[in-house]
């Protein structure tokens, strides 16, 4: 399915709309972040940095004028492996995990050995290394569904751990809530700086839009417009339409991030959402709209509608001054054209 720059978009196919995506998030630096007073001299590691999340936060650190970044392809550096040697000779003084085995509701619930045992491996790895190496602050990447399943909405960080978690994601919030566990115990045992991050469900640039393994806002993109240019006269969307879902373009979580790797120094979980949620009806309605599919919807019942609703209490975010600066529509937008321009036949 993908054209050679899908999944490695960073300087290749699509000149143009990588070229708007960088000048866009140029401007939107000054406006959310404000004036970052960290060093931009120091050494940083982000881990994961082909993966959607770990790409956008390179953009930001590189638009920031962050000219010290430390990133490894998995073929030089595989994070599920020992890792001791690597972060023994690079010493980074700072640290973003963003490298896990990420995937929609269907690739969590058919591979739960997986998401469990590489994201364990994965965790363990870099954040005992970044101790044992004298990191002098880690920024740990969880997500929403480490809540449980009836949270009460909007979720507070409070809620974890208070009752059972979705099924379907089970394997993955535990080993997301082992990492989170694994840092507050290095902060309260030895002292370390390293904080945990909740985003809720993210989308942009260089998503996976591999049907069977994506998350819902990519898969739902890649198959309007695959329908649109075969004129077919309905889409599939798994479940009942139903749940709810709040969608944070991965961009502005780059930015929270940088905010919060100078500003927040708590071993307390911290979650990053825009607030607001739509049903995945709306979304796909939405979707429809932006792609300019005008097919009807269809619903196919066999697939799971997961948790019914997770919706994030970002108060704590924005008593830290930090704002979302991309809408969905036009975050959807920018990334159909992304997908256009890299992925689409
Ligand atoms: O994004 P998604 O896969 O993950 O699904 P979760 C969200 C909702 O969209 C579910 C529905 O109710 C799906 O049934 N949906 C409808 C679809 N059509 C589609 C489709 O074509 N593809 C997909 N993937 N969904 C994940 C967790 O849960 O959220 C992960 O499993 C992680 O561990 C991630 O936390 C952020 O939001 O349900």
């Amino acid at each position: 399915m993908t054209k050679k720059g899908c999944r490695d978009w960073e300087p290749t196919l699509g000149l143009g709309a990588n070229a708007r995506i960088a000048q866009r998030t140029k401007k939107e630096n000054a406006s959310s972040t404000g004036q970052l007073m960290m060093d931009k001299s120091e050494k940083i590691f982000v881990a994961g940095h082909r993966g959607m999340v770990g790409s956008a936060l390179v953009r930001r650190l590189k638009s920031e004028g962050f000219s010290n970044l430390l990133v490894r392809d998995r073929s030089k550096l595989d994070l599920k492996n020992a890792v001791t040697e690597f972060f023994a000779q690079e010493k980074p003084a700072l640290v973003i995990l963003a490298a896990a085995k990420v995937g929609g509701i269907k690739a969590n619930n058919d591979f739960p050995v997986e998401f469990l045992l590489e994201n364990l491996r994965i965790q363990n790895n870099v954040i005992q290394a970044a101790y044992e190496n004298g990191a002098r602050k880690l920024l740990f990447l969880g997500s929403s569904c480490i809540y449980p399943k009836f949270a009460p909405q909007p979720i507070p960080e409070t809620a974890l751990l208070s009752g059972p978690l979705e099924p379907t994601n089970e394997a993955y919030a535990i080993a997301k809530i082992a990492g989170i566990k694994l840092c507050q115990a290095y902060a309260r045992e030895y002292g370390a700086n390293f904080i945990s991050v909740m985003p809720t469900n993210l989308y942009g640039p260089n998503d996976n839009f591999d049907l069977e393994t994506s998350h819902v806002l990519a898969a739902l993109l890649r198959k309007a417009h695959e329908a649109k240019m075969r004129k077919d006269r309905k889409l599939i969307v798994w479940g009942s339409g139903k749940p709810s879902r709040e969608f944070l373009h991965v961009d502005d979580l780059a930015s929270a991030c940088l905010l919060l790797l100078e500003k927040y120094d708590s071993s307390e979980i911290i979650n990053v959402g825009c607030g607001e949620d739509v049903s995945i009806r709306e979304l796909a309605e939405l979707i429809c709209e932006v792609v300019g599919f005008d097919g009807d919807l269809a619903w196919d019942a066999t697939k799971p509608d997961g948790t019914p609703r997770k919706l994030l209490d970002v108060s704590k975010l924005r008593a830290l001054g930090w704002k979302p600066s991309i809408p969905l529509r036009d975050g959807i937008a920018r990334t159909y054209e992304w997908f256009l321009a890299n992925c689409a036949r």
